[in-house]
């Protein structure tokens, strides 16, 4: 009974997104200013961090309350300048820039300007010529505000955004962390405190993800959901608009191909939209044609007294289905096997921020590899990111920042309703995207806890209501028989580390231990599994005959022992297997990191390692097995160009 109350306590507390988060998108509609480059930047080293607020730093000029300094947009803080207090800096930071708003946006009143955040970790703070205009906790997900109104009181006054940002973590927050302060003065200066995390990559911080101004008429399309299905060669687009700022409008949604022809269309916010002799959306190498994304035009007209209203939205839409089996996870009702990556929004200098040369960089690293999908570990990455996995086929778990709950305290009431609230946002920005096959709520949770079992089967059962078409999980690293979240998960997804962390060194107990493993989940759940985290560390260059920890052959040596029981059992229940991980990356200093974390078969700066190649070769065998390519694609190409190119039947094997 209690438990029950407790519940309805906790889906309360939900407060329920009453707005959409579309991608912004310019159309005939919508125009759109980004703010990304030199915004002026000064971290607030008062003792309590909160002198900028004591100040009212908001108010006026940063450059008027104390020094500044350059600062990119999007990027972390940390490594930009030299100095080693600001890379471990905690606490708020302020960032300032001044944007010129064209005459038009503030004339015309049935204009929305909307300023948005792409992501900032992780609290923020938000003003606009000194008036607060939002607020936002989590550092992985955008937020946004209508500013119209605000920028037009003093149409004469340049448009100021302030951005505080606080990258101080809680017990509640996600991933969670604690503020431990040192007061034993024989070891310590006066006013020293760490922030203790439980998660391994580096607390980077900062404004991640790009800053943008954009505009919608008074009457717009605030969100639009589609969930796809299909029946023989018929397609089928369900979905549904919402529309704000008219109380009545008329519509007109039309779903393009490819070469710009209508296929199907409709005039109602919300129905099913039938394609005739559809394209499927297929990942990569499973299909020679992946990636195929028709296009929904949402067009709107609506008025009031003073004036009509059209608003244009595009949105992007391929036609698949996800179904999970005991034993298979099913693409379009065929067997789909993950050969793929786990990654990192991480790089040199940039830290988090948001980069398309490096984005683009790791999309040709992953064809390269014959990598069919990637897990977004273990935070949601940029939109634009998901996009391009949409474009080229690459399948994702798409990963919350439930990362590092290792404390019992963090499985509180308030952590919970955090939780969900995140879930909440991370659905409401995804759930469009075709190559978002699965959400993954945490990674390696403490769910051998009591508290564990109920606070899972709530975020689970809460996630599969925001969203009944994907399977959801979490990733374990526990124990099959003490796990208490288990029995919720729709997959089971285990990270192990075996002649690693457990018998460094010995890598004959992999075998046994890695079947033993499989064997234990299968039997208790009867599931089935990827195997989502295994790797070794290795250090560029380092090399040892017989195989030592640390060297390229020692990673060799455990991936090849490892694909050896992936080949068993994929025979059975497993379907899939993501390396750990595909580049090295960035963690706190510590004496088991050698600046960073070395388990990448690419180095950060995505050069291969002898690894890189021994995973090559596999996933295009893997391709060659389980994807459905014509035969003439069935060798180890490098790229789809070359999968596309009928010359290609005159190239020999690789
Ligand atoms: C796993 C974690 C991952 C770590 C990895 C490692 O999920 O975040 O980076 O271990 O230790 O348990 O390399």
């Amino acid at each position: 009974m209690f438990r029950v109350l407790w519940l309805v306590a906790v889906l309360d507390a939900v407060v329920p997104l009453d707005a959409g988060m579309l991608f912004p998108r310019e159309s005939s509609s919508r125009e759109l200013k980004e703010l990304n480059g030199l915004w002026q930047f000064r971290a607030d080293r008062s003792a309590n961090r909160n002198q900028g607020f004591e100040r009212a730093w908001y108010k006026s000029r940063l450059a008027e309350t104390g020094p500044v300094i350059d600062m990119p947009v999007p990027a972390s803080f940390n490594d930009i300048t030299q100095d080693p207090s600001l890379r471990d800096f905690i606490g708020w930071v302020w960032y300032e820039r001044e944007a010129v708003v064209p005459s038009r946006w503030i004339t015309d009143q049935g204009t929305r300007v909307v300023l948005r955040v792409g992501s900032a970790h992780y609290n923020s703070v938000v003003w606009v010529n000194g008036q607060k205009v939002m607020e936002h906790t989590g550092g992985h997900l955008p937020f946004e505000a209508e500013i119209g109104s605000l920028i037009r009181k003093d149409p004469t006054m340049t448009c100021r955004i302030t951005i505080a940002v606080n990258n101080t973590l809680t017990l509640e927050t996600l991933p969670p962390g604690t503020i431990q302060h040192m007061s034993d003065r024989s070891k310590y200066p006066d006013g020293f405190f760490v922030q203790n995390i439980y998660f391994d990559f580096f607390n980077y911080a900062g404004i991640h993800r790009s800053v943008l101004l954009y505009t919608t008429p008074k009457a717009y399309v605030d969100d639009i959901t589609v969930v796809t299905d299909f029946l023989d060669n018929t397609g089928l687009v369900r979905y549904n608009i919402s529309v704000q700022g008219a109380a009545a409008a008329t519509m007109k949604v039309t779903l393009m191909d490819k070469d710009g022809h209508c296929v199907a269309s409709s005039n109602e916010a919300s129905g099913v939209l039938k394609v005739v002799d559809v394209k499927l959306w297929w990942p990569y190498l499973m299909h020679e044609n992946p990636g195929y994304l028709y296009s929904m035009e949402v067009r709107l007209m609506a008025g009031d007294e003073r004036a009509t209203y059209e608003d244009v939205y595009a949105l992007p839409v391929g036609i698949r289905t996800v179904k999970v089996t005991n034993t298979q996870f099913l693409i379009n009702n065929e067997p789909f096997y993950f050969h793929g990556v786990n990654k990192h929004e991480d790089s040199d200098i940039r830290g988090k921020g948001f980069d398309w040369p490096l984005i683009v960089k790791d999309f040709n690293l992953i064809k390269w590899l014959g990598a069919n999908s990637f897990r977004t570990s273990h935070y949601p990455y940029a939109e634009e990111i998901l996009q391009m996995c949409d474009r080229h086929g690459i399948v994702v778990i798409d990963e919350c920042p439930g990362v590092g709950i290792k404390d019992i305290r963090s499985f509180g009431n308030a952590s919970l309703a955090h939780h969900l609230d995140v879930m909440d946002e991370l659905v409401r920005r995804d759930k469009n995207h075709p190559s978002v096959v699965m959400w993954s709520v945490a990674n390696e949770p403490a769910a051998e806890m009591k508290p564990a079992e109920f606070y899972f089967m709530t975020l689970i059962k809460h996630t599969k209501a925001l969203d009944p078409t994907r399977p959801v999980t979490y990733i374990t690293d526990s124990n099959y028989a003490r796990d208490k979240g288990a029995p919720y998960v729709d997959v089971v997804c285990v990270n192990s580390y075996f002649s690693w962390y457990h018998d460094p060194g010995h890598l004959e107990v992999i075998p046994i231990q890695l079947n033993a493993q499989f064997e234990n989940w299968y039997g208790k759940y009867q599931k089935p599994i990827i195997q989502s985290e295994y790797g070794a560390d290795a250090v560029s260059g380092l090399h040892s005959d017989p195989p030592m920890m640390f060297t390229e052959e020692y990673q060799n040596a455990v991936l090849q022992s490892y694909h050896d029981v992936f080949d068993q059992k994929r025979k059975q229940y497993v379907i899939g297997e993501l390396i750990w991980n595909f580049a090295d990356f960035m963690t706190a200093q510590g004496i088991t990191r050698v600046v960073g974390n070395k388990k990448g078969i690419f180095t950060r700066q995505r050069q291969p390692k002898a690894g890189a190649f021994i995973l090559k070769k596999r996933y295009w065998r893997l391709a060659n097995e389980t994807g459905r390519l014509p035969p003439w694609t069935k060798y180890p190409v490098h790229s789809d160009m070359l999968l596309r190119c009928p010359e290609r039947q005159r190239l020999d094997p690789m």
